[in-house]
């Protein structure tokens, strides 16, 4: 056969088998997943913009005019649109800790979020984590904000064997930092942990404190503790925070009680850093590394339902 005729028969071939996608191919289906999305509690700007960069990727491209191919073809340009968003760089509390410890340093890690959104129940978690490993910890109660904040850091302290720097109520939280930061320094302690007072994120002194122990205690990482259950919120919290204080990397608690789980896509897709951890339930050990492979399954696995 000529080449000639070769590439013609291919090209023919070709019409039969596929098509090209266009708009209104995919127009009911954008749709129908903006509200899926949003059903499962990821924002609504997010849900817009994952249909649009989805409708970009699929238009013009070539499908199987039969069988599934039109559905794989969707599914699979999702879970790459997805992907890409949640390519972030990764933060490695632990392993940066043990780096620092090596050479002898300090790692002081503040932890910050809006109130109850799990702050203080994370950070007992992850000095047990720490304690396990063998690591020393000390812990800071830089809330000198609401009633039995203090307290309560002080329980988990005097449970997880851990010194705990405090000073009375109305104190400057930023002083309890400062302090903490010296006691580890000068008695070769691994990791500080300073826990925040969470006022809602709209009242401008907040982050201002915040801002000013961040100032002060120089913190290698700052973590923001994000509630699962915030659902279309936790963009708006993550965002800011992220603008205000600054985030390095994001914890997110209730994770168990969350039977939607798009807090975690709001967060990452709108501040580019990564949920390293979620909180799975109230005991020390219910902190669990995340992986964005594996969370992304299962959200794709209810927004397909
Ligand atoms: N089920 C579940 N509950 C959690 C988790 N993390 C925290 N909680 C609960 O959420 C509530 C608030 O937690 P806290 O740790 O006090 O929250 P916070 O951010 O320190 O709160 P403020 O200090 O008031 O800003 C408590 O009742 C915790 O036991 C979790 O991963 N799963
Ligand atoms: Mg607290």
């Amino acid at each position: 056969m000529s080449k000639r005729l070769s590439n013609v028969l291919r090209g023919a071939v070709d019409r039969l088998a596929y098509r090209i996608v266009r708009e209104e191919d995919v127009a009911d289906l954008l749709d129908d997943l903006k509200i899926r999305f949003v059903e499962c509690d990821v924002a609504y700007d997010l849900a817009e913009e994952i249909a649009a960069r989805l409708e970009e990727s699929l238009k013009g491209q070539k499908v199987r005019r039969f069988g599934k191919g039109f559905e794989v073809f969707v599914s699979e340009t999702l879970r790459n649109v997805l992907l890409q968003s949640l390519e972030v760089e990764q933060v490695d509390l632990v392993g940066s800790i043990a780096e620092r410890s090596k050479g002898k340093n300090t790692t002081v890690i503040m932890f910050v979020g809006i109130n109850g959104s799990g702050k203080t129940t994370t950070i007992a978690k992850f000095a047990h984590l720490l304690k396990e490993i063998g690591f020393s910890v000390v812990l800071a109660c830089s809330d000198t904000f609401r009633a039995g904040a203090i307290e309560q850091l002080e329980k988990h302290a005097e449970r997880l064997k851990t010194k705990m720097v405090k000073r009375p109520y109305g104190s400057d939280p930023a002083s309890v930092a400062y302090d903490a930061v010296n006691h580890a320094a000068s008695h070769g302690i691994d990791a500080v942990l300073i826990d925040t007072a969470g006022r809602m994120q709209t009242k401008r002194n907040l982050m201002e404190e915040l801002a000013k122990i961040k100032r002060v205690a120089q913190p290698q990482f700052t973590v923001f503790v994000g509630d699962a259950l915030a659902g279309n919120d936790a963009l708006d919290q993550a965002r800011v925070f992220n603008s205000s204080v600054g985030f390095d990397a994001a914890i997110l608690a209730k994770f168990d009680a969350d039977s939607k789980g798009g807090s975690a896509l709001s967060i990452m897709y709108e501040t580019k850093k990564p949920v390293i951890y979620v909180g799975t339930g109230q005991g020390y050990g219910d902190l669990r590394p995340f992986s964005a492979r594996d969370y992304l399954s299962s959200l794709l696995g209810q927004v397909a339902q």
